[in-house]
């Protein structure tokens, strides 16, 4: 004890207050759970139950399935989640009680500049700006825009021709991300950016930013709530501001040239003409978008539409380049649809059943979107399992893809799983790629056409093959989206003329 008086008692008395509140404050949140009989792990102070069986985030929900089942309590932080993949609970959350109680996701509220993208936005101004984008993604424009598509995926092929004459080892995604940003540019604003002919283009260093979030200031926020406030004063945002402001510039510029009679047929035209008159305060929000939200928009399309479909793309690369007998069954299709190595139809491309079993199945494998969220408004009971007001419900897709008892050898890349047949057998709202009901994936049918020509151009001309510095399996990145921590690295081939003989004999 001779040592105590260090400090005077009072100092004493304060500091060891200030330890107590301190460790308090840090498990403060760390009984709701437990309250309700919910399942989980158990929360460490402030840390809550992050990574606690494994430091890949969707691989650690993967385990806790398996302790807990289908329903389980979980900490982000001091932040209580409840993990949901149970089928019919997803069904409420998802679709039937969308609109009255799971409208809006979680916001961590330090978004910056992209504070009103579709995305983030909620209730009202959500739905808003959720049925001017619609139409825009259905077939019809769709297809309008194949033409443009096929442009690009002409230039990928061009790019890939070198690397495979020379035999060399391709990193997939230095291609694949190219060829989506230049579609989505060309599409969404009517610029060519030949980002595929130029692999240092600043545009993708910024689009792949955007799940690239700061951790010691998404830990300060998680632990600190109470402070957000001040960061957002201060003007802090957990995508960072120069990638964000790097996408508006850009867009503002081509904005900038058009106006409400362009002929052009883009996506930003159509949302420059649902625009309303400019600042008539009232009218302003009612249907139309205005000037900073339609800039939002473009911009968020390009940069999650970037990372998405690279990754999509990358591994269905993989997955043919490990399944040599499936990627050959698939060509035969390809060349069946379009013989002699025609030109690309969109219909039928669309209608080749087999393509379609093998994007899905590789999308169940590598969903890029691993975890998707909602936030309870009100409290609710769904299935005996009572949801609190304000809670976030998470929904572990990759876990949900990997779940034994839904998929059989779920670690297998098995089309057959979406064949005719056995399609049927599926249990809904267990295949989530692109969420479901009124707030899934805007972008869905988009995306699914540029992986599927991408792919099916590759195809035409090319296998795919691993090789020595292909990585077997993969180590998964714990941070951003769904992907490899390091870049996938594959082989291309020239299908060899004999095989192509037999084909037309
Ligand atoms: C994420 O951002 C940091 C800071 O700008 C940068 O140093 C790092 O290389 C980025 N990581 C990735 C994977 O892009
Ligand atoms: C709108 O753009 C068209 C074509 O670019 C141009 O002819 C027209 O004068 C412009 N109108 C206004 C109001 O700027
Ligand atoms: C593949 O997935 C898409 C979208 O997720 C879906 O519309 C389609 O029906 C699926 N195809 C099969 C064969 O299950
Ligand atoms: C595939 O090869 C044929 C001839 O071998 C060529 O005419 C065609 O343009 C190539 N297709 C692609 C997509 O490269
Ligand atoms: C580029 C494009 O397809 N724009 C369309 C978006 O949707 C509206 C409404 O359906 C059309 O009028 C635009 O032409």
């Amino acid at each position: 004890m001779a040592s105590l008086p260090l400090f005077s008692l009072e100092t004493w008395i304060l500091l060891i207050t200030f330890i107590c509140l301190f460790v308090a404050y840090g498990s403060w949140t760390h009984g709701v759970h437990e309250k309700m009989g919910i399942p989980g792990p158990k929360p460490r102070m402030y840390l809550g139950s992050i990574n606690r069986f494994n430091k890949v985030y969707y691989i650690d929900d993967k385990e806790c399935a398996q302790m807990y089942g289908r329903v389980w309590g979980t900490y982000e932080l001091r932040r209580p989640m409840l993990a949901v993949m149970e089928p019919d609970m997803l069904r409420s959350i998802l679709v039937k009680e969308c609109f009255n109680y799971f409208t809006n996701r979680r916001d961590l509220r330090l978004n910056g500049d992209l504070y009103d993208i579709v995305s983030i936005a909620e209730d009202d101004q959500w739905r808003r700006i959720r049925n001017i984008f619609t139409p825009n993604f259905t077939s019809g424009r769709i297809k309008e825009m194949f033409g443009i598509m096929k442009h690009h995926s002409r230039k990928l092929i061009d790019k890939l021709r070198p690397k495979v004459d020379n035999n060399e080892v391709v990193e997939v995604k230095s291609f694949f991300g190219p060829y989506g940003m230049d579609v989505m540019a060309s599409c969404s604003m009517g610029v060519d950016m030949d980002s595929i002919n130029n692999p240092s283009h600043p545009l993708l260093a910024h689009a792949s930013n955007l799940f690239n979030i700061s951790i010691p200031l998404f830990l300060l926020q998680g632990c600190f709530p109470f402070i957000i406030p001040l960061l957002k004063l201060l003007g802090v945002s957990l995508i960072q501001k120069s990638s964000s402001a790097f996408f508006r510039t850009v867009v503002e510029k081509v904005r900038a040239e058009r106006n409400e009679s362009s002929p052009q047929r883009d996506i930003l035209q159509h949302l420059v003409n649902s625009k309303t008159v400019d600042d008539s305060r009232e009218e302003k929000q009612k249907e139309g978008l205005n000037e900073h939200e339609i800039i939002s928009q473009i911009s968020i399309l390009l940069m999650a539409g970037y990372e998405t479909t690279a990754s999509a793309l990358m591994f269905l690369a993989y997955n043919m380049a490990r399944n040599p007998e499936i990627m050959k069954r698939l060509q035969k299709e390809i060349d069946s649809t379009f013989p002699n190595k025609g030109s690309v139809q969109y219909e039928a491309l669309m209608q080749m059943e087999y393509l379609d079993a093998v994007v899905n199945e590789s999308l169940r494998l590598y969903p890029p979107i691993a975890r998707i969220d909602r936030v309870a408004k009100e409290t609710i009971k769904i299935k005996d399992i009572t949801i609190l007001k304000d809670m976030v419900v998470l929904v572990p897709v990759y876990a949900l893809h990997h779940d034994p008892e839904l998929w059989p050898e779920p670690e297998e890349f098995k089309p057959e799983r979406f064949s005719k047949e056995n399609k049927q057998s599926i249990t809904p709202y267990t295949y989530l790629p692109f969420g479901v009901g009124p707030r899934n994936c805007l972008g869905m049918r988009f995306a699914l056409v540029i992986l599927k020509l991408g792919l099916v151009e590759v195809l035409q001309n090319y296998s795919f093959s691993i090789c020595e510095e292909t990585e077997i399996p993969l180590q998964m990145s714990p941070s951003g989206l769904l992907g490899p921590l390091r870049p996938i690295k594959l082989k291309l081939v020239t299908r060899s003329i004999a095989s192509e003989n037999v084909e037309c004999n």
